[in-house]
């Protein structure tokens, strides 16, 4: 159903009805979700929200740009407080056009004068609108408005400037057959006696709106019974808000500290529930191309480190430094470099001793006992998406990490087809892949996939160093997850594996593990030498 119809049904409903201020799209959509049926676009509320006067100081096409606002982040109709229409019969007929662009479903005029002031400063010095002008107004109105249903609610002031009541009922009949919709009957007393006294003579001519700003102490249920049709709650959110505003401010000043009262807040999470993210995340999905989305990183960097002697007592390899950072900054770099925007590093060994920032961190308690799969078993929450295992100590171009992500298969090793020879390793991670290829450079549109990893594959029979990475997919990553899980559940000691004990695991069980081929662009950080090819790097 149109909002339009929705409020008209409301002024003409039996019940008495309730709508509440709101003065943007924000406090629109609380006063929509509290439940209400429809939203008052205060005249005083939206001016004090934009910092300026009740007195048309906010342009009426200001105040639009609010409303549209306000409408977008609603379903009830919100009904306008328009001040007087902002000047005559003409500003009207364009006003009314221009709200029902904008799907407002209701405007409510004043019997005052452009610019107007709020009806509690100096009631009795403000003078009235002319009687016949102000019906022109009103009818003008009706006219502009394209869909019938759109409602005006005239609204006079003839108690608040004093003229009392004769001066409403003969005002209130006047606009009744200029074809108000309903009218408006507006008091500044603490009682609402001008109210109900109205509203005897009244009887149901045509729906009553009241704003009990002033006689708020009147029992709702009077109300009920005078036969009055919608109350407005005018600046009720605008006054709590102004409240809350001030205490958080003071306590803020006075604290410097958030701890005490974080938990009393409404979340950023709510923020962004309110915002409508939910509905963007649902639009992300259907029209930002997959590859956009930042992969995540996972570093492992729990071990020691041998052969730095007394550099890693205080300190992992990971955090030694050079040129000023520690190795494990130097590989976050290039990660991020390369487009991943989430690093998480699983430490061991000095857990304290990482410094760095802009990563997070997970710790492998078990560390001096357990394998490379034990550091990610640590770090499995962060598998549960696009990701590249990696390792602290390998500091790798970017470009590796953006191929990587790139990646056509599910799991992808990356692997140096060079055959080292620049110094004697302990235990070099050999890649041996399908279709085999020794010494040629890999041939481009050609699908190598992985065949083994490990340190006993003779250097001769394979097809280069695998340089420690591991790119996963999603569906690699829940492939990479289950495979451990499964294996545990087994009963195997799978926290103790090493990453390629793991691939292979994967491979003789059938999953493709995809082969990229890099040329140098890498360095692994294991002895005192190393730290001075980074310096090179
Ligand atoms: C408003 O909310 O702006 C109103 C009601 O017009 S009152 O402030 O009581 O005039
Ligand atoms: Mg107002």
């Amino acid at each position: 159903m149109k909002k339009t119809t929705r409020f008209k049904q409301m002024l003409q409903s039996p019940e008495l009805e309730f709508i509440c201020e709101a003065h943007n799209g924000l406090s629109a959509k609380i006063v929509e979700e509290a439940g209400f049926k429809g939203v008052w676009g205060s005249g005083l509320s939206i001016s004090a929200a934009m910092g300026v006067r009740d007195n048309n100081e906010a342009s009426w096409t200001q105040v639009l740009e609010v409303l549209e606002f306000m409408a977008d982040q609603t379903t009830v109709p919100i009904l306008l407080d328009a001040d007087t229409g902002y000047g005559n019969f003409n500003n009207m007929r364009r006003l009314v056009q221009k709200l029902q662009q904008r799907d407002i479903a209701a405007a409510c005029i004043e019997d005052k004068i452009f610019p107007k002031t709020n009806s509690f400063i100096k009631g009795e010095a403000q003078p009235l609108a002319d009687v016949d002008e102000f019906c022109g107004k009103i009818k003008a109105g009706k006219d502009a408005a394209a869909d019938d249903d759109f409602c005006i609610v005239a609204r006079t002031e003839a108690f608040i400037a004093g003229w009392g009541f004769d001066e409403a009922m003969k005002r209130c009949e006047a606009y009744r057959l200029a074809g108000a919709d309903a009218v408006l009957v507006h008091s500044k007393l603490g009682v609402a006696d001008e109210i109900f006294a109205f509203m005897k003579e009244w009887g149901n001519r045509l729906p009553v709106v009241i704003v009990p700003t002033k006689y708020y102490a009147t029992p709702t249920e009077t109300f009920r019974e005078a036969g009055i049709s919608l109350v407005i709650w005018a600046n009720h959110i605008l006054r709590s808000g102004i409240r809350a505003m001030k205490d958080m401010a003071a306590y803020l000043k006075q604290h410097e500290s958030l701890a005490k009262i974080e938990k009393d807040l409404p979340t950023v999470e709510e923020i962004f529930r309110l915002q409508g993210m939910e509905e963007y995340e649902k639009w992300e999905k259907l029209y930002l191309p997959k590859t956009a989305t930042p992969g995540k990183a996972i570093l492992l960097a729990a071990s020691k480190g041998h052969n730095f002697g007394n550099l890693t007592e205080e300190r992992p390899k990971a955090m030694l430094e050079v040129e000023g950072k520690p190795v494990i900054s130097h590989a976050v770099s290039a990660f991020k470099a390369g487009g991943v925007r989430d690093v998480t590093v699983v430490t061991g060994y000095k857990p304290e001793a990482f410094n760095v920032t802009s990563v997070k961190y997970k710790h492998n308690d078990q560390w001096e006992t357990t394998g490379e799969i034990g550091s990610l078993i640590a770090a499995k929450k962060t598998l549960d998406s696009k990701c590249v295992v990696g390792y602290g100590d390998v500091v790798v171009r970017p470009f590796i990490v953006e191929n990587l992500l790139r990646a056509k298969t599910d799991v992808t090793v990356v692997v140096d087809y060079k055959q080292p020879t620049k110094k004697a390793r302990k235990s070099v991670d050999w890649a041996k892949a399908s279709p085999a290829r020794v010494d040629a450079a890999p041939l481009k549109d050609i699908d190598y996939t992985l065949v083994r990893v490990d340190d006993r594959i003779e250097p001769g029979e394979a097809a280069g160093e695998w340089i420690g990475l591991v790119g996963l997919s999603d569906a690699g990553a829940k492939t990479f997850v289950a495979a451990i899980d499964k294996l545990a559940a087994e009963g195997v000691e799978v926290a103790k594996w090493s990453l390629p004990q793991l691939l292979n695991h994967l491979v003789e069980s059938g999953v493709k593990v995809g082969v990229q081929y890099v040329h140098d662009n890498w360095i692994d950080i294991d002895d005192i030498a190393d730290l001075s090819d980074l310096y090179k790097f």
